[in-house]
């Protein structure tokens, strides 16, 4: 079993070709299957895939197989995420000492996502994981099953440069694609918040994923793709798997022009009142999730939110740990009567909902639509 190494690549494209970006795919095919469908996915275009293709998902190997498949086909590369390469890290040095380390992780996945990408491997080996011996147990069946898997994991490429476009899981640690060949394959796929804390201004435009997209707001909480012109950064993670409002982003690059769709399987209502945006809005991340509770009630507090300064209601069932409080957007959103919503969480006091990729309050009457 090999493990990925950093591998910087270059591509030529067709003029006036189209290229399809995606990623964080995290466990979802069927979401894939849906944006290329979409997008009308066919031989003349090149489809990018950015990583992390494992966890966070109902169906890790499933997807796992979508994308070699794709990427047999020929015109379809997949780079390596942070978390496609931990998963095969762990894997290799599965021994008694950290068979413990992946039970635990196995255990909680179940609880998040109802599996994880070792719980199905060892599941088509016959382990069904019960106990914490069971991991450990498993292993030299997994690894002489999903040889093809693995190697395809391991042999992933961690960067790659088009004409026009740098394509990375994470970030560049340095300007020109071919410096970063002696950065290690967790620095450019596991880069934080790349767009924010990223000294360069980039010659090509680099596409990421990695960070969901709506961590980089303040005021709005949205899902779309994310342009950085000063930077040259386009950052398309939605938060698919991560968030549940969150989506699956496809960028399409053509001539100079960038578009996209998403897809997300929240239930769909219609509008049946129109409503005016509020002004000032703000948006309450992980990045700023630190609040000062000044008056708890049952179903909303008063809190001061530390990184702003503002004092405003959240709902008390967001507020966690030693003054932490989830992701809350107290935005009402602009909304047209007869507009599609996706619903996101029904409250006492109204709907959280997204429109176009945005997440926000929608206080009036709705239609639900079937599924
Ligand atoms: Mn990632």
């Amino acid at each position: 079993m090999k493990l990925p190494e950093t591998k910087i690549r270059s591509l030529k494209t067709r003029p006036g070709q189209r290229i399809l970006v995606t990623g964080d795919i995290h466990g979802h095919p069927g979401y894939l299957e849906k944006l290329l469908e979409m997008a009308g996915f066919c031989k003349d275009d090149l489809l990018v895939i950015l990583g992390d293709i494992l966890e966070k998902g109902p169906d890790s190997l499933g997807a796992l197989r979508k994308v070699m498949a794709l990427c047999e086909g020929g015109n379809a590369v997949c780079l390596v995420g942070n978390v496609d390469a931990w998963r095969l890290h762990i894997i290799y040095h599965l021994q008694e000492e950290t068979a413990e380390d992946l039970w635990n992780y196995v255990v909680s996945c179940r609880g998040w996502w109802g599996t994880s990408f070792y719980q199905e491997l060892a599941a088509e080996c016959g382990y069904a994981l019960i106990c914490k011996e069971d991991v450990l147990a498993a292993k030299e069946a997994i690894l002489a099953h999903f040889e093809k898997e693995f190697d395809f994991l391991a042999s992933l490429p961690t960067v790659l440069e088009t004409e026009d476009y740098i394509f990375v899981h994470g970030g560049l640690k340095e300007k020109l694609p071919n410096e970063n060949a002696g950065c290690s394959v967790f620095e450019l796929t596991k880069y934080d918040a790349f767009a924010e804390k990223t000294p360069h201004r980039f010659d090509k435009w680099v596409v990421v994923g990695h960070w969901p997209v709506a961590l980089y707001g303040y005021q709005i909480q949205q899902y779309n793709p994310l342009r950085n012109a000063e930077k040259r950064i386009l950052s398309i993670d939605g938060g698919c798997g991560v968030k549940s409002e969150g989506q699956l982003n496809l960028v399409i690059l053509q001539d100079g022009e960038v578009s996209f769709v998403s897809y997300d399987d929240l239930p769909k209502v219609i509008a049946k009142e129109s409503q005016t945006a509020s002004e000032n809005p703000l948006f309450i991340s992980w990045s700023t999730r630190k609040v000062e509770v000044l008056k708890k009630g049952e179903e909303l507090s008063l809190v001061r939110h530390l990184h702003s300064g503002r004092v405003l209601e959240v709902p008390t069932s967001l507020l966690y740990g030693d003054g932490e409080c989830m992701d809350y957007s107290d935005y009402v959103l602009p909304v047209e009567e007869g507009e599609t919503l996706s619903m996101v969480q029904k409250t006492a006091h109204g709907c959280i909902v997204k429109k176009d990729g945005v997440v926000g309050w929608y206080l009036g009457e709705y239609e639900e639509l079937p599924s």
